[in-house]
């Protein structure tokens, strides 16, 4: 029986290989409302166990984002995915920050705690009996990475191109505070294991759905310019004509907050009944957008915030644009 840990070590490393080696069946568990890093994570280390011979179940509670990269990957990993495992001798959780985000089977199993958490997020409190958290890796699939070779495990091809796919995303290309020398040397180890960066670039990075230009033409048309603040609204009427498939702004405030000038964006989006309006919400350094989301119910970081409000889209952009003012007044004296 193993302690649980939180201490990263040789040691951890030398236990977590060896209850991999001593396992034939592994359940791999993704976190609920998949995102790439958990996927590069589930189908990068899936690959490398049965290559080493094992049984592998992937789980994730929650369907797969229906237009992701993984779909067109050619590898059959993706469809193998199912919402519950069978029996097996060794779960493992990967980019899994809490166990409340680990999915339905851990939820109906009370007190059943998972064998091996592997995760890159701060706030994990080691929910597993061995615990590999490493807060200052920019993905999970960076760590998966740097310590499946010293535990045995072989990256092929394939497994390159999963775990780039995570560590892509999850750093917007490179592009977030949290890249590290040690990101990209992982990241230029992955590129000579096979991993194409070009082609992960394009299909990961860059791609996006017709329709989703659709909602960045009535973004940018609506915009209203206020600098440092810029906002915009997506009435229910024009997404419908786009026929966009999902419910959020198809990231064109990313567009709007890198802006020259700007400091703040906010995109309102109307719901369907036109009874609540979302708010999402991008800050530069220096102002606090979650402070204005939590004054509206809703919460995040510094620089990205959301609300889901519930009020009809004119008075919320009057409301919010007011609170957006103040705190941009109080952040410039
Ligand atoms: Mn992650």
């Amino acid at each position: 029986m193993v302690g649980v840990t939180n201490v990263n070590s040789r040691d951890l490393l030398t236990q977590i290989g060896a209850e991999i080696r001593n396992a034939r069946e592994i359940a791999i568990f993704s976190h609920i409302r998949p995102d790439g890093d958990t996927l590069g994570s589930l189908f990068g280390l899936a690959q490398a166990l049965i290559n080493a011979g094992k049984s592998v179940q992937l789980i994730c509670s929650d369907p797969l984002p229906k237009d992701g990269w993984f779909s067109n990957s050619g590898s059959d990993l993706p469809a193998r995915v199912r919402t519950a495992p069978e029996r097996f001798d060794l779960s493992i959780c990967v980019d899994i920050s809490s166990i409340e985000r680990a999915g339905n089977y851990f939820i109906e199993n009370a007190g059943v705690t998972p064998d091996i958490v592997i995760d890159h997020h701060y706030s994990n409190p080691g929910f597993g009996k061995l615990n590999y958290i490493d807060a200052e890796a920019a993905s999970n699939c960076e760590i998966l990475t740097e310590i499946m070779p010293l535990i045995g495990l072989t990256i092929d091809p394939v497994g390159a191109n999963f775990l780039l796919s995570g560590i892509l995303t999850d750093t917007q290309g490179f592009s977030t505070s949290n890249v590290s020398a040690k990101t990209l040397r992982l990241a230029a180890d992955l590129v000579d294991l096979g991993g194409g960066l070009y082609r992960l670039f394009s299909d990961v990075i860059k791609a996006h759905s017709l329709e989703a230009n659709g909602i960045w033409e009535i973004g940018l048309r609506n915009a209203v310019v206020d600098l440092p603040l810029i906002w915009t609204v997506i009435r229910q009427s024009e997404r419908e004509k786009t026929k966009y498939a999902d419910s959020d702004d198809a990231n064109v405030i990313n567009r709007l907050v890198s802006s020259n000038g700007v400091k703040v964006a906010i995109v309102f989006m109307e719901s369907a009944d036109g009874k609540r309006t979302k708010v999402s919400l991008r800050g530069k350094p220096g102002y606090n957008v979650a402070a204005v989301a939590e004054s509206f119910g809703g919460g995040g970081h510094l620089a990205a915030a959301g609300a889901d409000i519930g009020m009809a889209l004119n008075e919320t952009v009057e409301a919010v644009v007011a609170a957006a003012r103040a705190m941009i007044a109080e952040a410039s004296r």
